[in-house]
């Protein structure tokens, strides 16, 4: 059985502000397994941004989103992995429809449970393209 060469694909994720906390869930996966992401996914032909961060938040940790805005553009090459991929990611920010709402792992075998965490203090270890993303100055916490 042949397989197709790889193709860079478009994954959407989500900063979900909630005060001055982000929400991060530690990733069950062959790619960044046990380090903490962001929630995300693949891009669906026909999407919007802004439909896709929605749709994946919900398929993810159930909570609705509003005022989701485009924040940035990285481009993640995974060459050491099994199967090379290639992921360009679209960093979006977005806050909770309604404050009350409560993160809930919907996919529990590929997610370890959502919390929310302080920017200042984030969790080790981060997926790397997310902790590359913060060393090169990505911040939702400035405009
Ligand atoms: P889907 O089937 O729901 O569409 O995809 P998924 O299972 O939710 O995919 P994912 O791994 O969560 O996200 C797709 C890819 O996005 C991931 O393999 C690599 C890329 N990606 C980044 N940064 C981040 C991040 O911070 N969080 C997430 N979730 N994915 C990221 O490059
Ligand atoms: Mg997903
Ligand atoms: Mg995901």
């Amino acid at each position: 059985e042949t397989e197709a060469a790889p193709v860079p694909r478009v994954a959407v994720v989500v900063c979900l502000i909630k005060g001055k906390t982000v929400l991060l869930g530690r990733r069950r996966s062959s790619l960044g397994d046990s380090t903490f992401s962001l929630p995300g996914g693949h891009l669906e032909f026909g999407e919007s941004f802004e439909e896709c961060a929605a749709r994946e938040v919900k398929e993810e940790t159930g909570l609705e989103i509003k005022n989701i805005e485009l924040m940035t553009v990285r481009n993640n090459v995974f060459l050491d992995e099994a199967k090379p991929c290639q992921y360009v990611g679209i960093f979006m920010r977005a806050v909770l429809a309604d404050d009350y709402q409560v993160p809930q792992n919907v996919e529990p075998n590929f997610c370890d449970g959502w919390d929310w965490y302080e920017w200042d203090a984030l969790p080790k270890p981060l997926f790397w393209p997310l902790e590359n993303a913060i060393m090169a100055g990505f911040n939702p916490f400035h405009t």
